[in-house]
């Protein structure tokens, strides 16, 4: 069997620090607050923690635009925190993940405010400058490249009379992947400096935009649509495979792990390459055919609940078939700091039905092969906001980028206002970065003062100090199943995956298979209790039920939301 390097079997907890806990009263989650934490997070079962950008940071896009890599965020903390945290990490047996972000740095960045000097300085060409088109006299960007916080990719430079290229905010200037200099500059400041401080890996944001495509003038592929952004355009650029490999050189040195987020990339092939162990750039990626279902040309331009359960059976499979039969890898995921929370988006986060149907997502992911994510707060089952909240409380320049842009475009029209809330309610980033619940105390528990973001209204029966005295919360139900994961790692963590009943609307059937063993997972998405049709092969054979995420189960009846595995 394939060799099982620690990376495949981990389950890795994402933790984003300004949501994470509060240790010194200023609102802010810090390092410290993550070290206080750290038994918690081993208890429930996982093996790696995942930090978000802890970074010296403007914070204009929440710490994804890095303005000095060498050091922290002062209020998060020092370096010698992050040292701390490192060595605590590992004396609990697990291990640490930072997040790599170099397809940009913040323009407050040392590198950029040399470059934006003169056209002649050193560092000119460690970022993307191009002169502008004329158009009848008319100043015009290199491109029309739509950026993915909306908007052109090419910010003027009143100084220096060029463009730069921004693929996210003018404040996150992309750097010049083409200059070998930059790169090895990356390497040194972005990469090594943390792992001679013993991180064991990373997770490589937008790991397929360091090689844009073809600069020349793209046309928009939907002409109609404003936020059509060129994402197919700007990734997977003809470099990109020379890239990754040569960065792999550093990180094998220090024999280092790494998941990439991987938008925008439909081409299987594609994907393949970038994880298979003999191509030698990443050990695994973040695919996002799940998480972007039902998402229109810009994701906010889309309705709630606009897929089927049949589409999400599609999408996971693609997700769960990359590495078959092949030298590749995967990971199974559901949330993560750009996405809403799962229950919501996936499940029920009704108050009588979100414990139910997060202890029915639990078995799925529990179930999945690859290396498994899972996001702060998604173990309590953490749920969006309601809509009634003010547009105030949404503090991502990607929820507000939008919201303007539907106001200039429709005149402040209330409908198209309410419309644009209805999808920042169901999809903002936003949701993702409520404060982490622990107790029904006082600003939840997450800090003594006001926290810079309003904890959610549930907090008082959904918090960490409840729910690991309750037996019947989600955190338990996730507990047990990632040592059912552990136990059968074989069928859960490398088994081959197969939907049976892909076109049932309402219940999610799939096996995995290993050798001559065999795991039926079968999941109720609805609220309505539903018939338990096995296919006839799986009826005549001895079947045991391993685990049903309700008390009650019933002989032929599936209860709502319920998730049962049976092994064969
Ligand atoms: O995300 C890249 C990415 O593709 C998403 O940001 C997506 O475009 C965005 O959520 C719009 O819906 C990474 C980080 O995960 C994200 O938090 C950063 O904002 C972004 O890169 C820039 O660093």
């Amino acid at each position: 069997i394939a060799e099982r390097p620690w990376w495949k079997d981990s389950v890795v907890y994402q933790i984003y620090p300004a949501s994470f806990k509060d240790s010194n009263g200023d609102g802010v989650g810090d390092l410290q607050g993550i070290i206080s934490e750290l038994d918690y997070i081993r208890s429930i079962g996982v093996d790696v923690i995942w930090v978000c950008p802890m970074y010296d940071s403007p914070q204009v896009d929440m710490g994804y635009d890095i303005s000095d890599y060498e050091n922290v965020y002062p209020p998060y903390g020092t370096v010698q925190d992050m040292e701390r945290l490192i060595a605590e990490t590992h004396a609990r047996g697990m291990r640490i993940l930072l997040d790599l972000v170099v397809n940009h740095t913040s323009d407050q960045h040392k590198w950029f405010l040399e470059s934006r000097s003169s056209k002649t300085n050193p560092k000119r060409d460690w970022y993307i400058w191009r002169p502008a088109r004329y158009i009848n006299g008319e100043r015009k960007p290199p491109n029309n490249w739509l950026g993915n916080f909306g908007g052109s990719v090419w910010q003027w430079d009143e100084h220096t009379q060029e463009y730069y290229l921004h693929l996210f905010c003018p404040e996150q200037p992309d750097l010049n992947w083409e200059n070998p200099e930059t790169r090895q500059a990356i390497y040194k400041s972005a990469m090594e400096f943390w792992l001679q401080r013993g991180v064991d890996g990373f997770r490589v944001d937008t790991v397929n935009m360091y090689s844009k495509g073809d600069m020349a003038d793209a046309p928009i592929t939907d002409p109609r649509s404003e936020w059509q952004f060129a994402g197919l355009q700007y990734c997977n650029g003809p470099r990109m495979d020379e890239y990754l490999m040569e960065m792999n050189e550093i990180l094998a040195k220090y024999n280092a792990m790494t998941v990439g987020e991987c938008p925008n990339t439909p081409d299987m092939a594609r994907v393949l390459k970038y994880v298979s162990a003999r191509e030698k750039q990443l050990n695994m990626v973040f695919q996002f055919d799940v998480v972007d279902i039902g998402q229109g040309p810009y994701k906010f331009q889309t309705t709630p609940k606009n897929y089927s359960l049949p589409d999400l059976k599609r999408a996971i499979e693609r997700t769960q078939v990359l590495h078959r039969g092949n030298d590749g890898w995967t990971t199974a995921f559901l949330e993560n700091h750009d996405q809403s929370r799962s229950i919501s988006r996936f499940g029920n986060d009704s108050p009588e039905h979100r414990v139910a149907s997060g202890k029915m997502l639990a078995m799925m992911m529990a179930a999945l092969s690859g290396t498994l994510f899972i996001y702060q707060g998604q173990e309590m089952g953490m749920v969006n906001f309601p809509l009634e909240w003010g547009m105030s409380e949404y503090k991502d320049v990607d929820s507000s980028n939008y919201y303007k842009m539907v106001a200039g475009r429709s005149g402040n029209d209330p409908e198209e206002l309410m419309a644009a809330k209805v999808s920042l309610q169901h999809l903002a980033r936003d949701h993702a970065r409520v404060p982490v619940p622990w107790t029904a105390g006082e600003n939840a528990g997450f800090s003594t003062a006001k926290p810079w973001m309003r904890p959610n209204d549930d907090y008082a029966v959904c918090n960490a100090k409840q729910q690991q005295t309750d037996k019947n919360s989600v955190l338990a139900f996730w507990k047990r199943m990632l040592k059912l994961r552990q136990q059968y790692g074989d069928l859960f963590v490398h088994g081959d995956f197969d939907v049976v009943d892909v076109e049932n609307k309402d219940v999610f059937t799939f096996s995995k298979t290993w050798q001559n063993r065999k795991a039926l997972v079968v999941l109720n998405f609805t609220e309505k209790e539903r018939e338990l049709a096995l296919p006839a092969e799986v009826r005549s054979q001895k079947m045991q039920l391993l685990v049903s995420s309700v008390d009650h189960v019933k002989q032929t009846q599936l209860s709502a939301y319920e998730g049962r595995v049976y092994l064969i």
